[in-house]
Parts: structure tokens; C-alpha cells; sequence
């Protein structure tokens, strides 16, 4: 079912670029103009929260900022003992209990984000960060937001603003 949203999704990019005004979203292809906003995430880097960390970072001390528009490319690596995933989400105080329906952005979340990848898999989340705001980076898995596996996710307004990924601990 998440699987067939994604395509949908992302078959939309175009026209949602178009929509947005966001240039670079004609000229056939569906990706934005904006730069190249990428970073490498691990999830269970340290023991820390029984390797529900990315990072090893919990509760909001990893904070991903991008300007708006920007093409992002997260690539998440699991090195724990458990399922982990990555999912971009309207910012809330009340974690979800699980990956939501719909990401943020089409596309920003990995594969099937409640059944996650396992030790030594990697996935690469590619998206357009197409709206300024504040957004949550969770782990999907059942469980793991609640018990803190979460950073932040910045949007910008401005263009100028430099991608950037800070541990605030
Ligand atoms: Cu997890």
C-alpha cells in the first residue's frame, strides 16, 4: 500500500514543482533547482536508546536545515540490531506510533518506512524540500518516534541558506 502511494507520489513531483512555482519543474524533468542538499544518517550508530538513535542522537538533537526548494538526498544506513527507517513529517509534539500514511514531501521517507531496513542495508531518500516550515525526521518502525527516535528537519524560507546537519547535544 506504501509502496504504490510512493510511485503515485512521486509521479507528481513535476506538477507539484509547477504548482509551487518552483522553477526547474518543466524542462522534462522532475527535479528541482534548488541545491543539492545531502547527508548520510546512521541509524543505530551507538548503543544509546537501546540503538534507537540516529547518529546516535535522540528527541530532536540532530537538526537537518535545507532553504526551500532544495533537492535532498538522505542516505540512511542501519547498523543496529533492529529495524530502523526514515520518514519526513509535518512537525507535531504527539509522535506518531508508527511511519504515518503520507510523508511531508513525495518521496521523503524510505521504503516501506513500518517495516524499516535491517542491520548492514542502506537506503537513499530523495525528495524536494518544496514548502518552508519545520518538520520531524522519524523512524517509522512501530515504537521507535515514541521512544525518541527523532530529529528535526529545518525548511528554510530563504534559498540562500546553506544545507547543513547539526548535533545539538
Ligand atoms: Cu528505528
Amino acid at each position: 500500500m506504501i509502496r504504490i502511494r510512493r510511485l503515485a507520489a512521486a509521479g507528481g513531483v513535476a506538477g507539484l514543482l509547477a504548482a509551487l512555482g518552483v522553477p526547474g519543474g518543466g524542462a522534462g524533468r522532475a527535479v528541482a533547482a534548488g541545491p543539492v542538499a545531502a547527508f548520510p544518517i546512521v541509524a543505530a550508530q551507538t548503543a544509546a536508546n537501546g540503538e534507537m538513535n540516529y547518529d546516535g542522537t535522540i528527541k530532536g538533537q540532530l537538526v537537518i536545515t535545507v532553504p526551500v526548494g532544495a533537492a535532498v538526498q538522505l542516505t540512511l544506513t542501519n547498523k543496529g540490531t533492529l529495524p530502523h527507517s526514515l520518514q519526513i513529517i509535518p512537525y507535531t509534539n504527539q509522535m506518531p506510533a508508527a511511519a504515518v500514511p503520507t510523508p511531508a514531501f513525495p518521496g521523503a521517507q524510505t521504503k516501506d518506512p513500518q517495516a524499516g531496513i535491517t542491520k548492514g542495508q542502506t537506503a537513499v531518500v530523495q525528495f524536494t524540500a518544496g514548502k518552508a516550515g519545520r518538520y520531524l525526521m522519524i523512524c517509522g518502525f512501530p515504537g521507535h518516534a515514541l521512544l525518541g527516535m527523532y530529529g528535526i528537519f529545518e525548511v528554510s524560507p530563504s534559498a540562500a541558506t546553506k544545507p547543513t546537519l547539526v548535533i545539538k547535544k
